[in-house]
């Protein structure tokens, strides 16, 4: 099998990524002409292709909920009661959304990767802070009938490849070990967010931050011990997705 993955950038700033876990060459060229259609705007687009020689698969994906609220402080006081629900203390979950609501980057704007957050004590744990950690090498193991299934559940079109990608992403994340999630877009047209973890499963969440807002992010809450090997399954097995 191959990883192929696109990032995007324009003026230095991330702005659009996808990955794509495939078994053919042929694949690999239809998609790359599909992710290069992606980012609205750029000036530089990365495309990296891998070999992948072992991958595992996970049968399910985390259980989808929606949620609309009237605003976004509403939306953020239900993520912050979700994720109680897995154990997050309420401080360390608002210092999270305080990170992505001011740009998560300490030189200023949002980061590639995700922030590691000390569960216990909300230190940040990524090594590269600027960087942060990346969940690599993850895909639907079938993502055409996953598409349709959610097309089916009433999923809008203009939804589906985000919470595609986003669910998979999450779903390792659990996999690998992270306890919790929060994440929105730095998309500044897109404002639908999550909260996600083994026990509360994928809670979609909308608004979670205001229209037009260039900021977004991930924050994975996670334990300060086994960190290198949680890193290592985040940044480098290969997971395939099979169901919903
Ligand atoms: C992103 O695309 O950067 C994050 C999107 C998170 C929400 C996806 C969804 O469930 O709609």
């Amino acid at each position: 099998m191959y990883s192929l993955r696109m990032r995007a950038e324009k003026e230095g700033m991330h702005v659009s990524g996808a990955e794509r876990l495939v078994e053919t060459i042929q694949e690999v060229q239809k998609l790359t002409r599909e992710l290069i259609k992606r980012p609205k705007a750029f000036d530089k687009i990365v495309i990296t292709l891998e070999k992948v020689e072992k991958i595992e698969t996970v049968p399910k994906a985390l259980t989808i909920y929606s949620y609309d609220f009237k605003c976004v402080e509403d939306a953020h006081n239900f993520a912050v009661e979700k994720l109680k629900e897995e154990g997050i203390k309420e401080e360390v979950a608002r210092l999270a959304l305080e990170l992505l609501k001011n740009g998560p980057n300490p030189k200023g704007g949002n980061m590639r990767g995700a922030v590691l957050m000390d569960v216990e004590t909300g230190e940040r744990l990524e090594p590269d802070k600027e960087r942060g950690i990346r969940t690599v090498r993850v895909d639907w193991k079938n993502r055409r009938s996953i598409e349709q299934r959610l097309k089916e559940r009433g999923i809008k079109r203009y939804y589906i490849n985000r919470l595609l990608d986003a669910l998979a992403l999450a779903t390792k994340n659990v996999y690998c070990g992270v306890i919790s999630e929060l994440c929105w877009s730095d998309d500044p047209d897109y404002t639908t967010g999550y909260v996600a973890g083994k026990n509360i499963g994928y809670i979609r969440i909308k608004p979670m931050k205001e229209y037009g807002v260039p900021l977004g992010g991930r924050v994975y809450f996670v334990r300060k011990d086994n960190l290198h090997q949680l890193i290592e399954c985040l940044e480098k097995r290969s997971v395939l997705v099979e169901g919903l």
